[in-house]
């Protein structure tokens, strides 16, 4: 046993939720597999060794991180493999494959994005993430879940608090959670979800319709049969939290990178059509699931030199991924010009998002009418963006002057 200790056992939870990216660009260099304590696992930090374990799955089960598990139970698609895994994505993706998508996601997004910037344009200030970005990601996903009656406010709170949670990885030199708050805040606004999303269950069941939440309840079930409830809810969260977080988060992301450079968010203003290059830099530059994945060994394995046993968890860093200097040149710049390069953002191997093409029209669309209604939109010098997460990762707030 060894005593000595080493910069990796110093690394804090702190400093990866304000900045993980020195630390993992050391991790890259020197340990791109490394036993961190402060989150009781080792990370993955390179995108090769990403992508090694994402497509090797029978090398690699799928788990979930203990925090995501103690926040969402048992039953995510997140967590499921083989037979099962493909029976849930069966039903959650069929609504969500582009060929779907391009059928609704106009009408879901466009109109209510209008009616939001139509309320903050005479202002010119706001926290555009607050104001636009979280409202239109909120209404899109929750329209299309079938919750339309709940409120932005509430629905913005859930997230933040369900990820506030799941985040909530630091743990003690036995392994154990040191902070409890979160888990509990997290318990509280789940018995709020299903107080609200019960009764619409009732109703669905006698009523089926076209949202998600109904698809979920019947698709391939015998007639007169719904699916259990219990089956159902952790993949409410996982679509409460995830997919009404993230495309907030890559709006407000590629934002403040075309904001620190002028000259690409004036070519991205006057030239629309090069927004897909823009938003897939920012969910390259600052990946908004940061540090979510994790599979374990299902056989004693070497990787990087370090053998690891059987049962060994390992956490996939897709932010860091996404700033390997030998993939990407100058990684830390957001740079729209950069050669096409396929980022982790998404993930990779059978547990890629579902939402891919969903999220980047949302993105694209919330993008596509704050630049025509607000073309000449500018940083407040005063307040630059403060990114903060180390699990989900994005600026928390994102303040803007326009002239009216
Ligand atoms: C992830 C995705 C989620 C979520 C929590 O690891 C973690 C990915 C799509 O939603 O809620």
């Amino acid at each position: 046993m060894t005593t000595s200790t080493t910069w990796i056992d110093q690394i804090t939870m702190a400093e990866l939720d304000r900045d993980p990216n020195p630390i993992y660009e050391r991790l890259r260099r020197e340990a791109p597999v490394a036993f961190v304590p402060a989150v009781g696992m080792h990370v993955v930090a390179t995108r090769e060794l990403c992508l090694q374990i994402t497509q090797d799955s029978d090398t690699w089960s799928t788990v979930i991180a203990p925090s995501g598990g103690r926040t969402f139970g048992a039953g995510t698609v997140l967590a499921s493999n083989g037979d099962r895994h493909r029976e849930l994505r069966e039903w959650i993706d069929p609504q969500l494959r582009p060929s779907a998508v391009d059928t609704y996601v106009e009408k879901l997004v466009r109109p209510q994005a209008q009616a939001i910037l139509a309320k903050i344009e005479g202002l010119g200030a706001a926290d555009i993430q607050a104001a636009y970005f979280a409202p239109v990601s909120v209404r899109a996903v929750a329209d299309l879940m079938g919750l339309v009656d709940v409120p932005s406010d509430t629905l913005v709170r859930w997230f933040q608090t369900l990820a506030m949670s799941y985040g909530n990885a630091e743990v003690d030199a036995l392994g154990n959670f040191v902070n409890a708050a979160p888990f509990e805040a997290g318990d509280k606004v789940k018995d709020e979800i299903i107080a609200t999303v019960d009764p619409m269950l009732d109703h669905w069941t006698a009523n089926p319709d076209h949202t998600l939440i109904s698809h979920w309840l019947h698709d391939g079930m015998s007639d007169g049969e719904v699916r259990d409830r219990a089956e159902i809810y952790p993949n409410i969260y996982v679509f409460l939290l995830g997919a009404l977080q993230e495309p907030g988060h890559v709006m407000t992301t590629t934002l403040a990178g075309l904001l620190q450079n002028p000259d690409q968010l004036e070519k991205v203003v006057d030239e629309p059509s090069l927004l897909p290059r823009a938003i897939t830099e920012g969910a390259r530059w600052v990946a908004p699931i940061w540090s979510a994945a994790v599979k374990v060994a299902n056989h004693d394995v070497t990787i990087a030199g370090l053998e690891l046993a059987a049962g060994t968890p390992v956490m996939l860093a897709y932010g860091s991924a996404n700033r390997d200097e030998s993939v990407w040149e100058n990684p830390s710049a957001f740079d729209v010009d950069r050669p096409a390069m396929p980022h982790l953002a998404f993930g990779s191997g059978n547990h890629a998002c579902a939402g891919t093409y969903l999220g980047t029209a949302i993105v694209r669309i919330a993008l596509e009418e704050l630049f025509e209604t607000i073309p000449n939109i500018e940083p407040d010098p005063e307040r630059a963006p403060q990114f903060w997460g180390w699990t989900f990762r994005g600026p928390q707030a994102l303040h803007v002057l326009w002239e009216v």
